[in-house]
């Protein structure tokens, strides 16, 4: 014990046994004293302090064990297990899930989605577990099915892309009283576009579902490696099934398993790495028979059963949170491809405004900071595609410090410049100065527009860099020169129009 903490406790110790010897001393001398007078009183008195002294050491026992208790209960909260929150969390994201898809403006899109998100929830509802076989082409995926399921269930062949598509299976399992549906599924790993786009269906499969097994022949490949661990990654519950292991001796069978956990630790706990032999090599006999020996399957059977009924409730609820999470990022690219189309027909709308407004009116030099005008109801508009809603005021400062950024980055000078010599390439020989002038205040609005395009996108930050990033990124976006060739033409095509119409 450290000497700060031993030092006040052997000080509280010495009061308090100096405080108890006073009192013995005090009420001996009091006891002394009623005896002299009345001994019968004086006992009566000494029955009542031994009885308090009773009632003392009971509370002083009660207290310190009330107290024990709540710091016992205060280290170990008690919360309510993950397990019943987890379907609630699953619910929520679904919830939000539909709300964000209600705001998908493509009709087909939003009722792909929504199918979806009711697709999910009847799972949730459902209470059926899937279980997807997965694995390089050849692992012996097909043979593991046909193992577990009991039947030739499903064509095996030596070479690579026997399987070509998901294929589905009703299984029982013993005291598990839920549906459980196996997946074989396409090798991954093939060579060759159908070898490819088979890997796609088998991937799609994976991710969907519950439990994956994840079959291999031999010590995992790195190619092996990246998609388990991606799927690990993802939260995907995953068995790795050591397969074809009669091929191998005792020792060397030991030696693979060993290292194949190891490799795995991270994201697959030991004793789900199993080893199997599911349709182990026939054998000849001396008598010149063959013999086709029985599948070794039940490490994989037992395990699954172990991990499908002590955690069937939690795999479910994990994966719908999983998918709604997917359908909620889908749902959200959406979303933002939308506002972005919007946001551009906005800026492209401001700019060719600004160009007229300064082709009706020429200013001596371009004046940005007048051009802020526009810009602010830009400003405005474009957060507003993006759900936040400025009043002209805030559009005013922020179009303000964008211009004085262009300005202060030298952006100006270099707009007028390219925009100057694109010009002069497509007009030719004498150049008006209110062209350039409109043309520049097009560009510059442009630029302008898609930095607050960024800065509305990241939920109005400027992010890391700061504005000067943001708006240096656009002009360098936008000044390559076939770029500049078009804009220029298109800015020049709609000018004189509204020359005359003024
Ligand atoms: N020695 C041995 N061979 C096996 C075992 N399991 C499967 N095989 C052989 O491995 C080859 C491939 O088996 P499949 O079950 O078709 O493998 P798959 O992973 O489904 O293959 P694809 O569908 O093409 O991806 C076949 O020749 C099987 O006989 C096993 O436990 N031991
Ligand atoms: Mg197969």
């Amino acid at each position: 014990m450290p000497l700060s903490r031993f030092l006040p406790l052997l000080i509280g110790i010495s009061l308090a046994l100096g405080l108890m010897i006073w009192l013995v001393y005090t009420l001996s001398g009091f006891y002394n004293s009623v005896y002299f007078s009345s001994p019968l009183l004086a006992n009566v008195l000494l029955v009542l302090l031994i009885a308090l002294l009773i009632i003392l050491v009971g509370a002083v026992i009660y207290y310190a064990r009330l107290f024990q208790g709540s710091r016992r209960s205060r280290r170990k909260p008690s919360r309510p297990q993950v397990s019943e929150l987890k379907p609630e969390a699953a619910e929520e994201t679904l919830r939000a899930v539909r709300q964000q898809v209600a705001q998908i403006q493509d009709q087909v899109a939003r009722q792909v989605l929504l199918e979806r998100s009711h697709d999910i929830e009847e799972n949730l509802a459902r209470r059926e577990l899937r279980v997807v076989v997965f694995g390089t082409g050849s692992a012996g995926k097909t043979s593991i099915v046909n193992a577990v399921v009991g039947r030739m269930v499903g064509q095996v062949g030596a070479p690579m892309g026997t399987t070509v598509a998901g294929e589905t299976y009703n299984l029982k399992l013993k005291g598990l009283n839920r549906e459980i549906w196996l997946t074989d599924t396409p090798g991954i790993l093939e060579a060759g576009v159908a070898g490819t786009e088979r890997e796609q269906v088998a991937r799609q499969l994976a991710t969907e579902a519950d439990l994956l097994l994840f079959v291999l022949d031999d010590d995992l490949r790195q190619s092996e490696y990246r998609p388990l661990r991606s799927l690990a990654t993802i939260g995907k519950r995953s068995l790795l099934v050591f397969n074809k292991i009669d091929r191998y001796s005792a020792a060397d069978r030991e030696i693979i398993l060993s290292h194949l956990r190891e490799r795995v630790v991270d994201f697959i706990a030991p004793e789900d790495v199993v080893a199997v032999a599911a349709r182990p090599q026939s054998v000849v006999l001396e008598n010149g028979e063959t013999l086709q020996p029985s599948p070794n399957i039940m490490p994989l059977i037992k395990r699954m059963a172990v991990v499908l009924r002590d955690e069937g409730q939690d795999l479910l609820a994990d994966n719908i949170l999983l998918q709604s999470q997917r359908l909620g990022e889908e749902a959200r690219q959406l979303i933002d491809a939308q506002r972005q189309r919007q946001a551009d027909k906005v800026v492209e709308r401001f700019q060719w405004i600004g160009a007229g407004v300064i082709w009706a009116t020429p200013l001596p030099v371009i004046d940005l900071l007048a051009a802020a005008a526009v810009n602010a109801q830009m400003v405005v508009e474009i957060g507003k595609v993006y759900g936040c809603e400025l009043n002209m005021e805030r559009g005013r400062e922020l179009a303000i410090s964008l211009a004085k950024t262009l300005t202060g980055l030298g952006i100006l000078r270099g707009a007028i410049e390219i925009v100057t010599s694109a010009l002069k390439l497509s007009v030719g020989g004498f150049l008006v100065g209110t062209a350039i002038q409109s043309v520049t205040t097009a560009y510059l609005t442009r630029i302008a527009g898609k930095s607050f395009i960024q800065y509305f996108r990241n939920d109005q930050d400027w992010g890391d860099g700061g504005i000067t990033e943001v708006v240096q990124q656009q002009f360098q976006l936008n000044r390559r020169d076939e770029f500049i060739r078009t804009f220029v033409q298109e800015a020049l095509s709609r000018l004189p129009a509204r020359r005359t119409d003024d």
